[in-house]
């Protein structure tokens, strides 16, 4: 069994902050569970454009508020906390964090932990994760 705080990744490489979110890698690629969790925290007010091509994302609220931007025809879904979304379909938006907004975010491929978005908000496939390997 593998048992995590969110106190023991923050400050190690495996939390990676931007301007807009704070993300707390705490199942990675190496852990071999076949998926990784995050726990994520998006700055009131800030706005993400995310693009996950390469992954599948499930994000659960667990507090704040957000509102998401389908980029695809402009239509915005309010989330709560208890509301759980999955983006199956890689489909590109917006994050607009209204509150500070706390969630999970579960990615199939697994994130090695150490991914940021790109130009476009996509993280990449990573083949090498030895840094993090344990
Ligand atoms: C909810 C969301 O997708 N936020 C962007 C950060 C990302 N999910 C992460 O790596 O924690």
């Amino acid at each position: 069994m593998i048992v995590t705080q969110v106190s023991d990744v923050r400050g190690t490489p495996k939390s990676v902050r931007t301007d807009t979110f704070e993300s707390n890698r705490m199942l990675v690629r190496s852990d071999k569970v076949g998926f990784s969790l995050n726990h994520t925290v998006l700055y009131a007010g800030s706005v993400t454009h995310i693009w996950y091509k390469n992954h599948i994302e499930a994000v659960y609220c667990i507090s704040g508020e957000a509102e998401i931007e389908m980029l695809s025809d402009g239509t915005r879904y309010k989330i709560v906390p208890g509301t759980l979304y999955t983006l199956n379909g890689h489909e590109e938006h917006n994050l607009h964090a209204i509150k500070d907004f706390e969630c999970i975010c579960v990615f199939n491929p697994p994130l090695t932990g150490q991914e940021v978005h790109d130009e476009n908000g996509v993280y990449p496939l990573m083949e090498d994760d030895d840094a993090l390997a344990s």
